[in-house]
């Protein structure tokens, strides 16, 4: 089973210094104790408020947080476009390009699992997958499924996630492409 970050984790941001050593270049020591700690309060606000902002943006209670890697692709490997299926059972080969294949669960930057939609359009982008016979996940991890279909024509379309099941900001997702089973 493959689970490798394909690229490197981006760097750590800073931590947020709720320290006031300066105030934009003010100068505290050439001036009143008074000035320099108003000063200081108005920063101290700011850092907050700023803070408060950026962990509400990447708390899990908003979904669709996980930044996709730039450039990053998912796409159907087999069956291909307009495949006629005699049974209607076959291996789905699922590719991805950019970002790495872990299992649901595993917290780690730029990787994701395989979700195929059979059948129904894109659901919400910022929400768990739903979990049905239309929306199959493949949280282990699996580059590869064996599904089968009814006779009929069907699309199928890919979707990848986080480890919480929520696509990626942008969402990576595959063409749709249709296949028939006599
Ligand atoms: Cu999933």
């Amino acid at each position: 089973m493959r689970c490798a970050a394909e690229i490197p984790p981006p760097t750590p941001i800073a931590p947020v210094s709720m320290g006031c050593p300066s105030y934009d270049g003010f100068d505290m020591a050439l001036c009143p104790d008074s000035i320099f700690w108003m000063r200081c309060a108005v920063k101290r606000v700011r850092l907050f408020a700023t803070t408060v902002v950026s962990l509400l943006a990447t708390s899990g209670a908003l979904a669709g947080s996980t930044t996709s890697p730039l450039g990053a692709k998912v796409y159907i490997i087999w069956p291909s476009d307009g495949q006629v299926i005699p049974d209607g059972e076959f291996w789905l080969r699922m590719g991805a390009r950019g970002i790495g294949v872990c299992p649901a669960g595993v917290k780690m930057a730029n990787v994701g699992h395989h979700h195929v939609i059979i059948d129904a359009p894109l659901p919400p982008p910022n929400q768990e997958i739903p979990n049905d016979p239309n929306h199959r996940h493949f949280g282990r991890g699996q580059t590869e499924a064996r599904l089968q279909l009814r006779p009929g024509r069907h699309t199928i379309q890919l979707l990848m996630a986080d480890q919480d099941h929520i696509p990626h900001d942008p969402p990576l997702y595959s063409k749709v492409i249709t296949v028939i089973v006599p």
